[in-house]
């Protein structure tokens, strides 16, 4: 058999071919698409969301809204778009707090399957302006969301919407976090 010799050249050329075309494989693979939004954590009602079953509840529709990234980049331009208020969500579930005064130490985190993970307070969605903004969103521009999986989360009058924007949503979690014993306590 002919032996071949490669030149270090060559041999850089054919590993970035190499690369090149197993990246998109590699990328597919890198998070499943989830059809199934469940519903989860401190709640006394747990239940999922699916593609068919969004559609009975109470859905919203708006306009124009740029995802915009932390860079200042704007990613896309959503003409249309159509969800359901993350807070009827959590209506819906009904909240488990047995004390509301930690109601401060509550919080939603909704879930991704790329583990791309976004908090929000449950004060801001009750009692801020972000409560009247943050959307589990099933449609864009008139269709169902494609790429980005099956439903998509954003708070659309962030600053910025690119960062708390989630793609492939599978799950949304309420949370209490353990604030502990004060260090230093505050007496009355
Ligand atoms: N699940 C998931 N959602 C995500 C991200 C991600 O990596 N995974 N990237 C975020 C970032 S950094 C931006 S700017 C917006 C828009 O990103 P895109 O241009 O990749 O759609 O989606 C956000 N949502
Ligand atoms: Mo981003």
């Amino acid at each position: 058999m002919k032996k071949v010799n490669l030149s270090s050249t060559q041999l850089f050329i054919a590993i970035l071919a190499l690369l090149f075309t197993a990246a998109p494989a590699m990328a597919k693979t890198k998070n499943d698409v989830s059809e199934i939004v469940s519903v989860t954590g401190l709640v006394e009602k747990p239940f999922t969301i699916t593609p068919l079953s969004v559609k009975t509840m109470h859905a919203v529709e708006r306009e124009n809204s740029a995802i915009v990234c932390g860079s200042g980049e704007t990613r896309k331009t959503l003409k249309t778009y159509k969800g359901v208020l993350l807070r009827d969500i959590l209506d819906s579930a009904k909240v488990v707090m047995s004390n509301p005064h930690q109601r401060g130490e509550f919080a939603v985190l909704v879930r991704s399957t790329d583990n791309y993970n976004v908090l929000f307070s449950y004060n801001e969605l009750y009692y801020g302006s972000a409560g009247d903004n943050t959307f589990l969103i099933f449609e864009e521009n008139g269709k169902p969301i494609d790429k980005d999986g099956f439903f998509v989360v954003f708070c659309s009058n962030d600053k910025l919407t690119g960062p708390r924007h989630v793609k492939w949503v599978n799950n949304i979690e309420v949370i209490k976090v353990d604030a502990g014993i004060p260090a230093v306590n505050c007496k009355k």
